[in-house]
């Protein structure tokens, strides 16, 4: 099923349909971080605690730059091998294609497919490259940052971004020179960037080659959802019924618009407009808005 949701936007929505009132049930984590600072080896580690007290746990892979090189996703599953035995686990990579706002469409159905199917814990692992990152907040519950002693140098951009976006905070690799410094540095950036909430976001050290911190991790995990289910009783927000419904109602006025757009007559007549500079973006924009909500 996993498959044809992936491929088919009309089969995704008839298995929503179907699949919808069986999902809520799962703990949603978001895994993200820059490249390499070790998001797959903690998924793994976590994953391998939680799977050994009788918890079933999917992972889904989305690896924004396969679009480009075919191979990275081989990568993470050469490192979550020794999970692939497990019956309790269920690993999926998936490519973006490119899609804009990083996570397609695709991942939140197929998300919502595992939720289902009854899996406790549904982890999504994305790549954070900047601002394509934050619709990992509209489909996880809870979302992970991993971070890697020495990224307090990494630019200022990048870091504001993560800052928002994170419940709880990790310096991986703790084993190496520098862990404490970084720890320190995030809790500095918390302040600046951090989210008004009342959730204090918590900066974790773990070592995940030799599971060290795994378990707080796990605590602090369940520390938040306590605190998301308790907001979303109250106040209807954070990860709610509106965010998903935003989704929806984006992609199909994606969907059923911009096709049909680009092959329209109109559309190759503004778009020279724009390029012979005699008309701007958004008068153009206007003017296609107007002769859609006509039609
Ligand atoms: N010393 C040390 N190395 C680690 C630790 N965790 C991961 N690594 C190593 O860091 C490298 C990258 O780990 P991954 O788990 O692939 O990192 P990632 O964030 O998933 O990488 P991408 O998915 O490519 O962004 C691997 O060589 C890991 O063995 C750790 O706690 N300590
Ligand atoms: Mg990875």
């Amino acid at each position: 099923m996993i498959s044809k949701v992936e491929n088919d936007r009309t089969v995704a929505k008839e298995a929503v349909k179907v699949l919808f009132p069986k999902t809520g049930r799962a703990v949603i984590l978001g895994v993200t971080g820059p490249p390499g600072s070790g998001k797959s080896t903690l998924i793994s580690a976590v994953t391998k605690e939680l799977s050994s007290a009788g918890k079933k746990v999917a992972i889904v892979a989305i690896d924004p730059s396969s679009a480009f090189s075919g191979g990275a996703l081989l990568g993470d599953r050469i490192r979550m091998k020794d999970l692939t035995e497990d019956p309790n686990v269920f690993i999926r990579s998936m490519a973006t294609r490119g899609s804009v706002g990083g996570l397609c469409r695709a991942a939140a159905d197929v998300v919502r497919i595992l939720d289902a199917a009854s899996w406790n814990y549904v982890v999504v692992e994305t790549a954070g490259a900047g601002q394509t990152d934050l619709d990992i907040i509209e489909l996880a519950q809870t979302v992970i940052v991993v971070l890697s002693p020495g990224w307090g140098d990494e630019i200022q951009a990048f870091k504001a971004g993560l800052m928002e976006i994170g419940d709880i905070f990790v310096v991986n690799k703790s084993d190496l020179p520098g862990a404490n410094r970084t720890l320190l540095d995030i809790r500095g950036m918390l302040q600046t960037y951090g989210p008004e909430k009342k959730w204090q976001p918590p900066v974790l050290l773990t070592d995940s080659l030799k599971s060290n911190g795994v378990r707080e991790l796990i605590d602090a995990v369940r520390e938040h959802q306590e605190y998301a289910s308790k907001l979303n009783s109250v106040k209807g927000g954070l990860r709610s019924g509106e965010a998903q419904l935003l989704a929806a109602v984006r992609q199909e006025l994606e969907f059923e618009f911009i096709p049909n757009l680009r092959g329209s007559k109109a559309f190759a007549e503004y778009g020279k407009k724009i390029a012979d500079r005699t008309m701007d973006p958004y008068t153009a924009a206007s003017s296609v808005i107007e002769m859609l909500r006509r039609k």
